[in-house]
C-alpha cells in the first residue's frame, strides 16, 4: 500500500498527520511543500483548498488534518486506536478538537501578532482560558491515565499537542512567561511533557527557536519587487 504525505515542517496541521502515521507505525513517503511554488501534486490532490497536509493512499487523496487522523485510525486498525470506542467519548474528543481550531488557534495567532500590550494581554487571556478548558477536559477524558485518549496518544492528544511547539515559541517571545503553568494547569503541563517526549512525537514538533526565527522572518518587511 503506497502512502505519501504532503506537508510542511512548520505546519501544525501536517504534524498531526505525521504523528498519527507514527503512532500506527505506517511507513510513508514525505514530500515537503514550498508554499511559494506549490507542487502539481498538491494542486491536483487538494484542488479546493490547495493546503497541506494531504495524505495520498493508493492514489486516493485525503485532505484536512483531523479527517486524515480519523482516516488513519480507520485504515490501520492494527495499531492502538486513536479515537475512543465509546460514541459519547468520541463525540467529546471531536468537540474539543473542533474548539482547538475554531477558537483556540485564532487566540494563539492573535497573541503572536499582537502589536500593543493591550492586544497581547487580551489574546493571552483567551489562550489561558483555552488551556483551562483543556485541563478540565483532560481530567474527564484521561480518567487518570497518561493521555486524553487513555493509555495511548490519540485523536485529541494530537489535535492539541501539535501546538506545543507554538506554545514554547510564545513563551520564548514573552521572555519566559509560562503559558503552560504547573500551578494553574498541572495535569496539562505534565501531559505536555509526556506527549512531547513520546517516540511518535519526538522529531515532529520543531524547536521553539526555529519556529521563532520563521515567525520573525515572516513578520519582517518584505523587499519591494
Ligand atoms: N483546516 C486545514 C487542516 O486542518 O488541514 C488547514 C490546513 C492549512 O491551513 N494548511 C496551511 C497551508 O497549507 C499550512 S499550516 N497553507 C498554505 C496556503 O495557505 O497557501
Amino acid at each position: 500500500m503506497a502512502v505519501k504525505l504532503i506537508g510542511a515542517w512548520p505546519s501544525h496541521y501536517a504534524m498531526r498527520a505525521r504523528m498519527a502515521l507514527n503512532l500506527k507505525s505506517v511507513d510513508y513517503e514525505y514530500q515537503e511543500e514550498d508554499f511559494m511554488n506549490k507542487s502539481e501534486l498538491l494542486l491536483k490532490s487538494n484542488p479546493v483548498y490547495k493546503k497541506v497536509p494531504v495524505l495520498i493512499h493508493d492514489d486516493k487523496s485525503i485532505c484536512e488534518s483531523m479527517i486524515i487522523v480519523s482516516y488513519i485510525d480507520e485504515v490501520w486498525t492494527d495499531g492502538p486506536s486513536l479515537l475512543p470506542s465509546d460514541p459519547h467519548e468520541r463525540a467529546v474528543a471531536r468537540f474539543w478538537a473542533h474548539y482547538v481550531d475554531d477558537k483556540w488557534l485564532p487566540a494563539l495567532v492573535e497573541m503572536a501578532k499582537a502589536q500593543t500590550d493591550e492586544a497581547k494581554a487580551e489574546a493571552t487571556e483567551k489562550v489561558l482560558e483555552g488551556l483551562k478548558h483543556f485541563e478540565e477536559a483532560f481530567e474527564k477524558c484521561s480518567k487518570g491515565k497518561p493521555f486524553f485518549n487513555g493509555e495511548n496518544i490519540g485523536y485529541l492528544d494530537v489535535a492539541i499537542g501539535c501546538y506545543m511547539g507554538a506554545i514554547k515559541m510564545l513563551e520564548l517571545m514573552m521572555g519566559g512567561f509560562k503559558l503552560l503553568n504547573e500551578d494553574k494547569t498541572p495535569l496539562l503541563a505534565a501531559w505536555a511533557e509526556r506527549f512531547c517526549s513520546s517516540e511518535a512525537v519526538k522529531g515532529v514538533i520543531p524547536e521553539a527557536e526555529r519556529l521563532l526565527e520563521l515567525a520573525k522572518a515572516r513578520s519582517a518587511p518584505q523587499p519591494a519587487h
